[in-house]
């Protein structure tokens, strides 16, 4: 791959893989062959059953400035639905396992997006958020306006779509954007204690969990709170479930299968 890294095992733990965006060069803008890249790798590490967590994360100047404006500064409407970036950019919602984007420096458009797409986000002291496509003619399209008004609210979302301007990450977690705030050089070790925890935890939970969560956004409460009762159920037939009670009974640690 050329646009994306992959440390796997993350920090000598194979259940952990951190994956970073690659095009500083361009404060990776996100051209269609990232996309591509990126989506075929977190598909792997999908499919990987040792891997219990993603990190996604790019660089201290940026973790993505959006998409490539290069790419797109002549595109026609019929190229924007032909460009299989935005396939990939379906694609994302196919991951199960949680993904934490640890952003430093830029996150703006599709770099915003991006982080949002995550399950969560921590972030450096210098990390700077924004939907920055008003100011050059456009609009955001992989989620901007919908996710960012869903963590924030309608006005605050209002004014950074509508002015594109950033805010820096203190702002972001009062917002209650991203999960904490943490100094750019813990970064990566931050994010690395909080998917080391999310791994020791039940693979099966993690998952229901995961997608009950995402429910929030996307059902009335009563039908997310049906579907969360039947994930909770589901966990039932899980040998994971039988253990982890154990365990807690034995007061002992649970040894969790992923099964
Ligand atoms: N695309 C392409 N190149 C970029 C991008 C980008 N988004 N951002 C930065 N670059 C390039 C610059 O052109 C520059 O290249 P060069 O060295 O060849 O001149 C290099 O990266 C460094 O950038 P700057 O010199 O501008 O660095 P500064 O520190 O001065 O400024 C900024 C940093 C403020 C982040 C500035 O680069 C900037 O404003 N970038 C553009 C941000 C932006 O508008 N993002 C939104 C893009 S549109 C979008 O994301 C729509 C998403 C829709 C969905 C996508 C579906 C696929």
């Amino acid at each position: 791959m050329k646009t994306i890294k992959l440390e796997l095992p993350f920090k000598g733990n194979s259940h952990i893989a951190k994956v970073q965006l690659n095009r500083p060069e361009v404060l990776n803008a996100l051209s269609t062959e990232l996309m591509q890249e990126l989506v075929t790798c977190l598909l792997a590490l999908e499919d990987d059953p040792d891997v219990r967590c993603i990190i996604l994360t790019g660089n201290e100047k940026a973790f993505a400035a959006g998409a490539d404006i290069a790419q797109m500064v002549s595109a026609t409407p019929i190229d924007q639905i032909q460009d299989n970036r935005f396939r990939s950019w379906q694609m994302l919602s196919l991951m199960t396992k949680p993904m934490i984007a640890a952003v430093d420096g830029f996150a703006l458009g599709g770099g915003c997006e991006l982080a949002m797409a995550c399950d969560l986000i921590i972030a450096s002291e210098d990390a700077k958020f924004g939907q920055p496509e008003i100011k050059i003619g456009t609009t955001p399209g992989a989620g901007g306006t919908q996710r960012l008004t869903r963590a924030i609210g309608k006005s605050k979302a209002m004014m950074m779509v509508l002015t594109g301007e950033m805010i820096d990450a203190k702002l972001a977690y009062e917002w209650g954007l991203v999960a904490k705030v943490v100094p750019s050089h813990t970064l990566l070790q931050e994010a690395y204690e909080l998917a080391a925890i999310i791994a020791d935890r039940a693979p099966v939970a993690v998952k229901l969990a995961k997608e009950s969560v995402q429910k929030a956004y996307e059902m009335t409460l009563s039908q997310a709170v049906d579907f969360e009762r039947r994930n909770f159920y589901l966990t039932f037939a899980s040998s994971d479930q039988k253990e982890g009670m154990r365990a807690f009974l034995e007061k002992r640690n649970p040894e969790y299968r992923g099964n």
